[in-house]
């Protein structure tokens, strides 16, 4: 029986850069999940006997939001939802799911790299039919809807078994349970050489994964154990659990300190990989040698034509404004041209769909193409894994060839995290203030040749977004980039994007934080971060 369920609109249901993300306890209020769930549904159109994916990456609540939505979206006038088994889907693998599958749209359950437990993160993220992440426009009317909503309507029905394979019927609705692995895995096998890299394996390149006890444990057993032939164990923390066993699913230098550790032990295996708890990101870290993930997308999209998926080159390449300018080079080289765009994947979409860009990647651990609407944690590592298998070098060698021939943009990310809301604010306002005077302004770094809001229009669809961080640009090619994060669920975090370069005939194997020392120092004084945070030095340095 479908019930008309009377409710109140809650005022902070604003998706973020990527969907909607609050604590447990948040998302435990009466109503709460299914005024969002309802706001998605009623800003759509022409949904009705169309086709749903739901999944998540299994953090805490994943199971019971999976429910409501099973009810909600057969309530609503859905034909059919898809759901991975165990209510499991990658962020990848529900885009390549919605995508095969010609469903209208995706409910992708996460909040990514945030901790999950009773008194941690969830999120949920509404994903359109080309796969990839809702544009701004329809986030934007999901927001006013849940400012407006005053009913929703559910099933009146059981829970559904999501935990066996098969078809079954909720209301006038199919659902289908599917594994959600196998798809995607039979997907990354068309793109990469997967005989030259199980060859290599074969051929003693040791290599570790670690899953994080988060979402791409199932897939990475299965692509590079089971179909490459890495020995049982090279897939670490491989059993997704609700609570990521206590740790941040978050695969930088801090969350993956053990396989940093290892990575860097005189016996250290060859190549070393993460993801994050929803498997879009990915770290790179060879034998003694951390690959940022700036580097990487250019290494990649330098690299790519020795995969088969890309054999043909790259169309264009895109990377979000904070990320280095070390693709731009690349890009340059190939003649292919280079986007810049806010960041969140969802302003990539366009691009992949229109063909002007292959290869898309943010500094923040985010690579991706046009093989899917998101980014892609396992698909990075089995394209670094394709070229290692065809030029037989090292990452440590791939990397100083790399710079040899661009040069290298030493890069670094500064977060200050749970700062008061209106301090950070503040802090932002002020830096805004500032910036018709800098240009021409003299530093310990240089002189300010640029200052502004970065501004971004759509070149598919002129579709603008204004206010996406206040960049400075110096004389010497150096780069300041300052935003707050729009994923937090407490406080706000300030992140500060620092980046220096140096030509192919300048110091390249300078330590990180040696070579940005000035420009720390002038990001420092320029925002005042400490006389507006109270905090000397960030909580987070990636
Ligand atoms: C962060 C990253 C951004 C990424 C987003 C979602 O956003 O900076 O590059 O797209 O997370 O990634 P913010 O607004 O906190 O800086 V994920 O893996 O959390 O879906
Ligand atoms: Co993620």
């Amino acid at each position: 029986m479908i019930q008309t369920v009377s409710t109140k609109p809650f005022d902070d249901q604003k998706p973020g850069t990527s969907g909607l993300r609050k604590k447990v306890r948040i998302f435990q209020q009466a109503h709460y999940a299914e005024n969002f769930v309802q706001s998605v549904f009623d800003s759509l159109e022409g949904y009705e006997g169309q086709t749903l994916v739901v999944g998540g990456d299994g953090r805490y609540l994943n199971r019971e939001v999976i429910q409501i939505v099973l009810k909600m979206a057969a309530a609503n006038g859905f034909g059919r939802v898809l759901v991975g088994k165990g209510g499991i889907l990658s962020t990848p693998a529900a885009s390549h799911l919605i995508r095969s599958s010609g469903a209208f749209g995706g409910l992708v359950l996460s909040a990514s790299h945030n901790p999950g437990g009773p008194d941690e993160d969830f999120g949920i993220k509404y994903n359109v039919s080309n796969g990839g992440p809702a544009p701004e426009k329809v986030t934007d009317a999901i927001h006013a809807r849940t400012l407006a909503i005053q009913s929703y309507r559910i099933l009146a029905a059981p829970d559904v078994d999501i935990d066996a394979i098969g078809t079954s019927r909720l209301g006038g609705m199919t659902v289908e349970v599917v594994d959600p692995v196998t798809g995607y895995a039979d997907l990354m096998e068309t793109l990469f050489d997967f005989a030259a890299i199980r060859a290599m394996i074969a051929g003693r390149f040791a290599l570790s994964f670690d899953s994080m006890s988060a979402v791409t444990g199932p897939y990475a057993v299965e692509i590079f154990e089971r179909r490459l032939g890495a020995p049982a164990g090279t897939v670490r923390n491989a059993t997704p659990l609700p609570d990521f066993g206590h740790h941040h699913p978050d695969p930088n230098l801090v969350h993956a300190k053990e396989l940093y550790d290892r990575m860097m032990a005189a016996d250290a295996p060859d190549f070393g990989a993460a993801s994050d708890g929803d498997g879009d990101r990915n770290l790179i870290i060879g034998k003694h040698c951390y690959v940022t993930p700036s580097d990487s997308l250019a290494v990649l999209a330098a690299n790519a034509h020795l995969a088969p998926g890309y054999a043909k080159g790259l169309k264009g390449i895109a990377r979000s404004m904070p990320t280095s300018g070390a693709a731009d080079r690349v890009a340059e080289k190939l003649g292919i041209p280079l986007y810049e765009t806010p960041t969140g994947w969802k302003f990539f979409g366009n691009l992949l769909d229109a063909g002007m860009a292959t290869i898309c990647g943010e500094e923040s651990a985010g690579t991706g193409s046009d093989h899917v609407r998101e980014k892609d944690g396992i698909w990075a590592v089995l394209l670094w894994l394709n070229i290692l298998a065809v030029r037989r070098q090292s990452v440590a060698q791939i990397m100083a060839d790399h710079w040899a021939t661009y040069g290298r943009n030493y890069y670094a990310r500064h977060d200050y995290e749970g700062i008061a809301k209106d301090r950070a604010d503040a802090l932002m306002a002020a830096l805004r203030g500032k910036i018709r005077d800098l240009p021409g302004f003299a530093t310990i770094l240089g002189t300010v040749v640029q200052a502004d809001d970065f501004a971004y229009t759509d070149p598919t669809d002129a579709s603008t977004s204004s206010a996406q961080g206040v960049r400075i640009l110096f004389d010497d090619g150096s780069r300041i980039v300052f935003r707050l994060s729009g994923t937090g669920t407490e406080g706000a975090t300030l992140r500060v994007y620092l980046e220096r370069f140096l030509g192919p005939d300048g110091k390249l194997d300078m330590e990180t934080g040696a070579a940005l020392f000035r420009v720390i120092e002038s990001a420092e004084r320029i925002a005042d971060i400490e006389a507006f945070t109270g905090m000397n030095a960030p909580s987070v340095i990636t």
